[in-house]
């Protein structure tokens, strides 16, 4: 059997390549202006579909979002058979394909690559897809319908949904009914299975606060209010930013990313959060998630990715020992370059800890390793995972004390409020209310476990990002030059100081990111390692940094 080129040709027509556009699956898949999609939504679904044709028809999943970025902005990543990320040496074929020039060069690169990677193209192929809120997603919906119309693929709409639900009905489709399996593959599947066990979890602890819930305008608004009708005797909430139909709106001076990266609160929120309440926001498509509180004198604190790893993994680790695992269940914790240094001498000095690059696929496979791995980026996305064996051994373990007991049904019903395919916003807060419960934390209590160093991230715009090449685990640069050995002797300069420079991977800058003991410093060292970058880099010099002091 061949390719369907008539049908592929057809349809293609339909959905012209602009020119001068170069694509580039990048760390979250395709992202940049809606509006300059159309082509390469078209080519994912015929490419999703080659992929489950070549994983003998098991289902593909592909997320339509742009996360945290504005609301102009769409994109589009596909998720593998167990609802991790697209395995990464088909992120080049899947650029290749996005940049063929025309129908004819499209079709026989397609060619090619069936040839090249043995796809049987007599396999079934099958897609579930969802999108965000974004205005331009139901016409880029339509042209990856296109593609899968052209493949004759089975396709199933998950309607507008959160990524991290869309990464949970690839699992739960591909497992249903084996020894895997992963729960109901419905949107409800999904609730119910995070609630039933958060609930069992929240029984006989003391009534909580209402949590205030910045949904970012975004998809998270609509799981969030989905969730909470689970939860009316368990976590009261307040949703905020729900704004979800406003032109403008997403993640506009709201949502998880502005929280990181300004270090505020929401303006939005500033009559809404009262003294010592907790409240958190999501991202865009809800798999980013941030904590915050005010504290008495209503001066603002922030709990990031970080500061959930060291929450998440310190009660993990109770428990296991509780119940008499810890030799046969190692807890490890994964982090970036990016985390807080205070959290990964706090974490070091209690766990093994490992730094990998930056992006969820480097996390969640180096999270694996471990029997429980936990894994956050300091921006908020994050999971646990467990191992098969793990999780075969907390579900059949005998223990031998009435305190065994509970502490296993704990660590039993913890595993099912997780997701453990990606990062989940609503399912880490269900995870971080429980061990504040538990604990009887406030924000103050879990904010005191070690005190964040003053950190500041900058981008900086050069002429090409490329010849920013870096090594361990990107905390070093190979190149340009000698830029590094200006960056190492600058830090010597400051107490505790540390920066590192590395190109983004989805957007055309560089990013500088330094610490120090103190704010002043800090932001100083930020800038002129900035500069340094700029002059290295050759830019514009009307575009050189500006010091923040
Ligand atoms: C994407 C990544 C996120 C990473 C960010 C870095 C996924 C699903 N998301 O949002 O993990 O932190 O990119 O962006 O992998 P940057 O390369 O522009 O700094
Ligand atoms: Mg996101």
């Amino acid at each position: 059997m061949s390719l369907p080129v008539n049908d592929i040709r057809r349809l293609s027509e339909l959905h012209p390549k602009p020119q001068h556009i170069n694509y580039q699956y990048g760390t979250a898949g395709f992202r940049t202006l809606g509006k300059v999609l159309d082509s390469v939504l078209f080519r994912v679904g015929i490419l999703a579909a080659l992929r489950s044709k070549k994983l003998d028809g098991k289902t593909i999943g592909v997320m339509v979002t742009a996360s945290h970025n504005p609301e102009p902005d769409n994109g589009v990543k596909l998720v593998d058979p167990r609802g991790e990320m697209l395995e990464s040496s088909w992120e080049s074929h899947a650029t290749v394909l996005a940049n063929t020039p025309s129908t004819d060069e499209f079709i026989s690169a397609l060619q090619d690559f069936v040839k090249t990677t043995k796809i049987d193209i007599s396999k079934p192929a099958r897609v579930v897809y969802a999108r965000d809120t974004r205005p331009s997603g139901p016409a880029l919906v339509a042209a990856l319908e296109d593609g899968l119309k052209a493949m004759s693929a089975e396709g199933r709409n998950a309607g507008v949904t959160t990524t991290p639900i869309l990464h949970y009905l690839v699992r739960t489709i591909n497992t249903k009914g084996s020894k895997e399996s992963y729960g109901t593959d419905t949107e409800e599947g999904y609730y119910t299975k995070l609630s039933s066990a958060f609930n069992k979890l929240m029984v006989g602890r003391p009534p909580r606060p209402p949590l205030v819930i910045d949904c970012a305008n975004g998809v998270g608004a609509l799981a969030a209010r989905a969730l909470s009708r689970y939860l009316v005797n368990s976590l009261p909430v307040e949703l905020e930013n729900t704004a979800i139909d406003t032109p403008g709106a997403l993640n506009n001076s709201c949502g998880a990313d502005f929280v990181k990266v300004n270090q505020k609160l929401p303006p939005s929120l500033t009559d809404v959060l009262g003294p010592c309440q907790r409240g958190c926001s999501l991202d865009g498509d809800a798999d980013r998630l941030i904590y915050f509180y005010l504290d008495e004198h209503r001066e603002f604190h922030m709990l990031d990715g970080d500061k959930i790893t060291t929450l998440v993994a310190s009660f993990i680790v109770e428990l296991v020992k509780t119940v008499g695992l810890s030799e046969k269940l190692k807890v490890g914790v994964v982090q970036t370059a990016y985390a807080n240094g205070s959290s990964t001498k706090y974490l070091s000095e209690r766990l093994p800890v490992k730094c990998v690059p930056t992006g969820v696929k480097h996390l969640h496979h180096a999270a694996e390793q471990y029997d429980i791995g936990v894994y956050f980026e300091a921006n908020g996305h994050g999971t646990v995972v467990f191992s098969q064996p793990a999780q075969d051994l907390i579900f059949s373990h005998q223990p031998s004390t009435p305190t065994q007991l509970t502490a296993l049904t704990h660590l039993q019903n913890i595993l099912n409020v997780i997701n453990q395919t990606v990062g989940d916003a609503l399912s880490d807060m269900l995870l971080v209310e429980v061990v504040l419960a538990h604990k009887s934390y406030g924000g103050a209590e879990w904010d005191s476990l070690y005190t964040d160093l003053p950190n500041r991230l900058v981008k900086v715009v050069v002429p090409d990002r490329n010849i920013f090449k870096t090594v361990d685990a990107e905390r070093r640069l190979v190149s340009p030059g000698a830029l590094q050995n200006k960056i190492d002797e600058l830090v010597t300069k400051y107490s505790e100081g540390r920066s590192f420079v590395r190109p983004s991977g989805t957007e055309d800058v560089v990013r500088v990111y330094a610490e120090a003991t103190t704010r002043r410093q800090t932001d100083d060292l930020a800038f002129r390692v900035a500069g340094l970058v700029y002059d290295e880099a050759g830019g514009d010099r009307s575009q050189r940094p500006k010091e923040f002091l």
